[in-house]
Parts: C-alpha cells; structure tokens; sequence
C-alpha cells in the first residue's frame, strides 16, 4: 500500500533522509531519542489542512517544528511522528501603519520580524538570544519570554490576530487584530504556550512598538545574591528598566573560556547583575549606581561607552546558554513572585549544595521578572542517562519549593517532554482535568504532538 504522504506532497515537500531526520526531528535538548518517519515542509495552510486530516485518516502523528531552539523537547519527534516544519512558511504577508500591525506566517525568523519592524521606524521588543534561529511560530507556540519582559512582556502581549489549524483540521481566525474585542472567550489565548498540542500556528498578526530610546548598558558586581534584589528594587525605584538580568561567577567563567571576551570587572565578583535602560535616563542611573555601592550591595560596575561594548556586556549573559552546552546541562526554568524571592533563593541554593555536591551549578536569569536559570552541569564522568536520571530524582523536592510559594516549574522554556512528568507541581488537578478536556475537544484523534506537556495518566 502506498503511504499517504507520498500521495499528498511531492519528493521537494517530502523528505525522509536520515540526516533530515535527525536534523528536523529534535530540538536545542540532546538528551532525548530522535526518530521522526518523515519531514513535511509545509508551504500553505492548506498544507497543514491537508497533513491533519490524513492524519487523522490514517492515524499517524504529527510534531510541529519551528526553529529548533526549544531547551524541553516540544519539538522532539521520538516515537515515529512526522515532522511538520515551518520553515518554508517564511514570508511576512502585510504590514498596516495605522494599525502597527504585521501579518507573518509561522516560519517567519524573530530577527527578520526585528529588522522588519525598524526598517518601519518601529520594534517588535520580544527578544532573546535564539531571535537568529527560532521562529515566530513557535514564539508563540510557547509563550516565549527573553530578556526584555521586564519592560515589553510576553510574545502573548504582541499577538493581536491568530491562525491556527486545530487538530480536527479547522481552521481558526482568532481576534482579527483587534485590540477591544469583548466577544467571549479570547481562544487565541488558549492556543499561545500550547505547544503544538491543541492546533498549529500557522499565521499570526503581531503588533509593534515605537522604536526604542538607545539604551545603554550597566553591569554591577554583586557579592551576596540575596542583594541582587535591592539592587533591583533601588534601580526600579528610579528609572524604567529595560532589563534586569543576573548571573553568577561560574556561569562568566564559562563564556569567557567560550567566547573572545573580556571581564566586565578587573576583580571577579560572585555575582553579577546587568541592567539596561534608556540612555535619557542615565542621570537617574547614576545615582542609583551611588546608593546601592553605598549601601554595601554593589563593589564595582561599568557603564557601556558605546552601542559596541554594550553588545558586548550583553554576550556575557546570552552567551551563557550556547557556552554551557556542551555540558548537556540538566535545565530548571524556575519562577516565584518578587516578593517570595529572596527567600527562595536562599533555599533553592541550601537544596542544590547538598542535593549536588560534586556537580558545578551555573545560576543566571530574568531575575527582574522573577526567573531563575538553574543549570546543573554534567560531569564528563557520568553518562547523559545516569546524570539525568540523578538530576529528576532531586527535582520533586526543588519542585515541592516551588509549589509552596505557588511558582512554576517552567517559567519559559514550557512543558515539552522535560517538565510533562512534573506539571503537577505547578497546575492543580482540575487544572490539568479541564486541560485534557481541551485537549479531547480540540484534538481528538490525538493526533498533534502526543506526549508532549500533559502527564499521562497512570
Ligand atoms: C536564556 O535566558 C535562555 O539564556 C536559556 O532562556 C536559558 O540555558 C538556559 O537555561
Ligand atoms: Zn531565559
């Protein structure tokens, strides 16, 4: 019998080469097995119709692919899935002036939707360090976060019109571009950070924002990290942050050896905090840079002296991710609110000192959002099995801190395979009973990205 596939796509959509798999079958993670049956690249959402229906017909299973750079298995085809990768639906279909409003299919690249947006003297201000690779699809498919939440939100905050093809093969136009709709429930919002399990973005209207100030660039030595938090309510206290990211000795020691650059400070302190604001707003800064050395939380900073060193100042943290992995790192994406902060901190690092004695730690974050990074790293002499099977057996009582201060297990990385088994640490039971509801009404056939982010009932 002929596979359907074959029937629907012709050999330039289709693809089953072994190097194509394993390429298109995975994401950032390393840890899990890869074996997609095909690729699909999708041109159309006619497409996408066209793949859910027969895979409902003839019940094979669908995993949605975007740039790749998921750190939690979402996009992992492990069990014989097809892939269905956006790449091909790259192209930015209109943009309104008056409106502010850009309509992109799913592959469109973060950076090209930037780029876009300041060629109209305007921004699209989500970003993060994958903007290069990962894509607006998937954004959205996972609520992605980054490093200006602080001032701009959530990808959430800058979708004003969703497409999506839901597991039942209909298409959904959701909220148009509207900014006042107060028609009932607001279904684009059920389908941003579903990770590809209720339907698959396929189009979506993003609006922009003015172009930004310049900004420019600080980062403080910290030497206590429960400090990083007045450091945090001082310089909040003054001025509009743009940023407020931190991270630790350990974790600058690994860029450094990764990348050709510089210390920001002549002594190595335990921890760091980078900060960005409006160049206009420097003065302010200033002041607050005086009050925190005084107050004893801050020894040393610098101030970036142009748009150069400020790129600069700004690899030492997103060169973070990309430097450890090597490492196969085991990835917690923890957060609490503001206010529970300090004394998570302190207990999160007490657990992690006697859970992990003879593994290296790398602490860094959007700790200005209430985000903690907390990478354990493997040791070259265990196995990625045995390491990670270490790491999860400590993580339900790091967890179990989370819960009690009512955080989240996955503050923006999402469920994927990674945290799927640990939900219940975050989401109640009638939570997660209305979300397989959804699940069964949107996708009935089970067809869309199984055994991804729900937990599988015992
Ligand atoms: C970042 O903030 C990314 O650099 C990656 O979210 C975080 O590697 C990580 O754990
Ligand atoms: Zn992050």
């Amino acid at each position: 019998m002929s596979d359907p596939l074959d029937e629907l796509f012709s050999p330039r959509q289709l693809k089953r080469d072994a190097d194509t798999l394993a390429e298109w079958g995975r994401d950032w993670t390393r840890s899990y097995a890869v074996a997609p049956s095909a690729v699909v690249f999708v041109e159309s959402i006619d497409d996408v119709v066209k793949l859910v229906q027969a895979a409902n017909q003839h019940d094979f299973k669908l995993v949605p692919s975007g740039g790749r750079t998921g750190l939690s298995g979402g996009a992992v085809a492990g069990h014989g899935e097809v892939v269905v990768s956006f790449d091909r639906m790259n192209r930015i279909l209109d943009f309104d002036p008056a409106d502010r409003l850009v309509t992109c299919q799913a592959g469109v690249v973060t950076q090209t939707l930037q780029e876009f947006a300041g060629e109209q003297g305007l921004s699209y201000p989500v970003d993060f360090a994958s903007s290069g690779s990962s894509q607006i699809g998937g954004n959205i498919a996972t609520n992605a976060g980054g490093i200006k939440v602080i001032r701009y939100g959530l990808t959430r905050d800058w979708v004003a019109g969703l497409t999506v093809v839901t597991g039942n093969g209909e298409v959904l136009r959701c909220n148009h571009g509207l900014v006042k709709n107060a028609t009932g429930y607001d279904l684009r919002h059920l389908f941003i950070g579903s990770e590809g399990t209720l339907g698959f973005v396929v189009e979506a209207q993003i609006r922009l924002a003015p172009a930004p100030q310049p900004q420019q660039v600080m980062v403080l030595g910290v030497p206590e990290f429960r400090d990083i938090l007045e450091v945090l309510r001082t310089f909040q206290g003054a001025l509009t942050l743009s940023a407020f990211e931190f991270f630790s000795e350990q974790a600058l020691q690994k860029v450094l050896a990764h990348r050709n650059l510089r210390r920001p400070l002549p002594q190595p302190v335990p921890f760091y905090t980078l900060l960005e604001f409006d160049a206009s707003a420097l003065e302010a800064a200033s002041e607050a840079f005086e009050a925190v050395v005084e107050a004893g939380w801050v020894v040393d900073g610098v101030l970036s002296q142009s748009e150069a060193q400020a790129a600069a100042l700004w690899q030492l943290r997103e060169g973070i991710s990309e430097s450890i992995a090597g490492y196969t790192p085991y990835k917690n994406d923890l957060s609490v609110r503001i206010s529970q902060m300090p004394d998570f901190i302190e207990t999160v690092d007490a657990l992690v000192s006697d859970s992990y004695p003879d593994f290296e730690v790398c602490w860094y974050g959007h700790i200005g959002d209430g985000n903690l990074h907390l990478n354990i790293l493997r040791p070259e002499s265990l196995s990625v099995d045995e390491f990670y099977q270490r790491c999860h057996s400590i993580s339900p009582k790091l967890f179990a801190e989370v819960s009690n201060r009512q955080g989240s297990i996955s503050a923006e990385h999402g469920v994927g395979l990674l945290k799927r088994d640990f939900l219940g640490f975050s989401r109640s039971p009638e939570e997660l009973e209305i979300m397989r509801g959804l699940k069964a009404m949107l996708d009935p056939g089970q067809i869309l990205n199984p055994g991804k982010l729900l937990p599988l009932k015992s």
